[in-house]
Parts: C-alpha cells; structure tokens; sequence
C-alpha cells in the first residue's frame, strides 16, 4: 500500500507538470480521480486491509486524495487564466459595438403624426375606458336597438350591459356630457370588433375621431380641414373624393376616399375615413339644443392608414412584435 501511494503520488505529479491543454488535464483527471480512477480504487482496497492497518492508511489516502485535488484543480486554474488570457488580448484599433436603440412603435408615430396635425388646428385629445356600456356605445350614439352592430357576431359582450367599445364615440358623448360648446377635441384609442381574423381585419385596431360643435358648424369647414389633413398626412398632391354615405350618428355623412397608384399596378380608390355633421338626435341626447348648434365629426382606423401610407399588406403585422417588420419605421 506504501508503495502504490508513493508512485501513484509521484506519476500524478509527472504528468501533471507534463500537461499543456485543459484536455490532457481532462485526461488526467479522469485517470486519477474519476469514480474509477485510481486514487478511488486505492480506496475500494482499504476496505480490505486488516482492521489495525485502517487508521494509518485512511489518514494517508485522504491525505493523498487531498492534495492530489489541490494540485489539480491549481494548474486547472494557471491553464485557464492562461488561454482566457489570449481571449482577453484587446485590439483597441477595432471599432466599438453600436448599442441598438429601439423606436417607437409605427402606429404610436402614426397616432402622433395625426394627433399633432389636429393638436395644430386647436382640437384637444381626450380618452375614455375601454369597457363601455351599451347606453355609452350605441344607445346614445343613436343606434336603433335591432342595428347589426348591436349583434354578438360584431360586438364582444362582457354581459347584457357592457362590452368592449366598437368605436371611440362614446369618449365624445361623455365630453359633451359634460364640457358645453364650443368644444373642438380628437379622440384616439384602441376599439374591439368581433370580426373574422384577416389580413385586413384584426379583432382590435386603433381609431381617430374627431367632433367640432359650435354654432354654425358646417360641412364645408369638416372638408376643408379633411382635405387639409389628406394633404398632410399623404403629401399635397394627393387625389381625393367625398362619397355620400350613412351612419347611424351622423346626418348627411360621408366617406372620403384617395386614388391610390401603386407602382405597375392599376390605380383605384380606397376608403380613408367616415365624416358628417353630427346628428340632431345624438345632441339632444347630450343635452345640447340642435336647434342653435352643430357639429361635424369625423373617424378614421390607424392601422389603415399606415397601411396606406407605408404599403403594410397585412394588419396582423402590427400585433406580432416581429423585429424585422419594427425596424423598418
Ligand atoms: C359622435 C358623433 C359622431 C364619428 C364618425 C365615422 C364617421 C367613421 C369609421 C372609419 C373607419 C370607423 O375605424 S373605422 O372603421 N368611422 O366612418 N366616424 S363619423 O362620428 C361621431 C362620433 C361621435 C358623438
């Protein structure tokens, strides 16, 4: 037993000093200490020893165990210093690692673009809830009870009386609720339908509207300022059009449409928002006397428009969080 440990002890340290790489040291460790090493099968023949011989031997194979491990685990530690070191060398000449900085997301700048454009026409911003009531959704908004919008297959319900708002209307009959004309403000904000998932159509997307009530509103100035906005928002040379067309909160209404040409293709027109001067019965219901005011009001999608604006074919691009659509605005 003297023997073995002596030049177990000594063949240990030869090769340890012989090692140049964390691999022959692998190499080491595993013929020395590894479950089947030999410093532990010196330890399955200690079992065997007589009795009187354990005290002697246990002290001096722990005390080999020990300082075979030391050893060990010191050159595994000049071994690694020294190819981190070769690592840690640093080429001062080499240009420095840009940081990425994120950008805002295109529809906030979308919503913004628009918002500072009304913002300059003196228009304040005012936000609602989410969670609407019907009353607040449709009733008031002069919606007949049986309207289909009023349909589950439209609206996401929470319950008889609250749901998800369809449209960010409501956020302007509160404000004539409670602020009396002359009142000029946009409303932005997220709204909820319970459409069929397409490229074109996502069950939510964000709105601009906008209401202007004082005496003597009228619809020349909702196309003028309409007009303006086009020309701003998709350059001054831009085609346009008013269609007559019906909504349930205002009366005569209006879409207007821009001719689009896309490179190659065949130009066409294509909806960019809905306007009219808002409806007689949607200001008694405010409390506001139709009979001396009027008001224009007008709502256009956000997702829409930057899809427009940018050519973005898909509106489920919007909500995929994916870099590579993000990075490009
Ligand atoms: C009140 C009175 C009138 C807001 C209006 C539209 C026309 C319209 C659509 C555009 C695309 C919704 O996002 S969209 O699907 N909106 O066409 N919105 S007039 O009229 C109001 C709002 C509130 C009290």
């Amino acid at each position: 037993m003297d023997k073995k440990i002596t030049e177990i002890s000594e063949s240990f340290e030869k090769e340890l000093k012989s090692v140049s790489s964390l691999k022959d040291l692998e190499e080491v460790r595993i013929k020395y200490l590894s479950r089947k090493g030999l410093i532990p099968s010196l330890f399955d023949e200690f079992k065997t020893l007589p009795k009187e011989e354990k005290p002697k031997y246990g002290k001096l194979l722990n005390e080999l165990k020990n300082s075979v491990q030391e050893k060990f685990n010191a050159r595994k530690k000049e071994l690694e210093s020294a190819s981190g070191g070769e690592a840690k060398k640093i080429d001062l000449s080499l240009p420095g690692r840009r940081k990425k900085l994120g950008t805002k997301h295109i529809l906030t700048q979308t919503t913004e673009e628009i918002k500072s454009f009304f913002k300059g026409l003196g228009f304040s911003v005012y936000e609602g809830p989410e969670v609407e009531s019907d009353h607040y959704n449709f009733e008031m908004l002069n919606f007949p009870p049986d309207h289909p919008a009023r349909d589950m297959q439209d609206t996401f319900f929470i319950n008889e009386k609250f749901l998800l708002r369809t449209h960010t209307s409501p956020v302007q009959i509160r404000l004539m609720e409670k602020v009396k004309p002359p009142l000029r403000a946009i409303m932005p904000g997220r709204v909820f339908r319970n459409e069929a998932i397409s490229a074109k159509s996502y069950c939510l997307f964000h709105q601009v509207e906008g209401l202007y009530v004082d005496t003597d509103v009228t619809f020349a100035e909702l196309k003028g300022t309409l007009i303006q906005f086009a020309k701003h928002f998709f350059g001054k040379n831009v085609k346009y059009r008013f269609r007559p067309s019906f909504f349930p909160f205002t009366e005569p209404s209006a879409e207007v449409d821009i001719w689009w040409e896309p490179k190659g293709k065949e130009g066409r027109w294509l909806e960019i928002l809905g306007c009219g001067m808002v409806d007689p019965n949607v200001l008694n219901n405010v409390g506001i006397d139709s009979e001396n005011y009027t008001g224009y009001a007008f709502g256009m999608g956000i997702e829409r428009m930057a899809m427009l604006k940018y050519g973005i074919s898909d509106i489920r691009l919007f909500y995929d969080n994916d870099n590579r659509f993000l990075e490009q605005f």
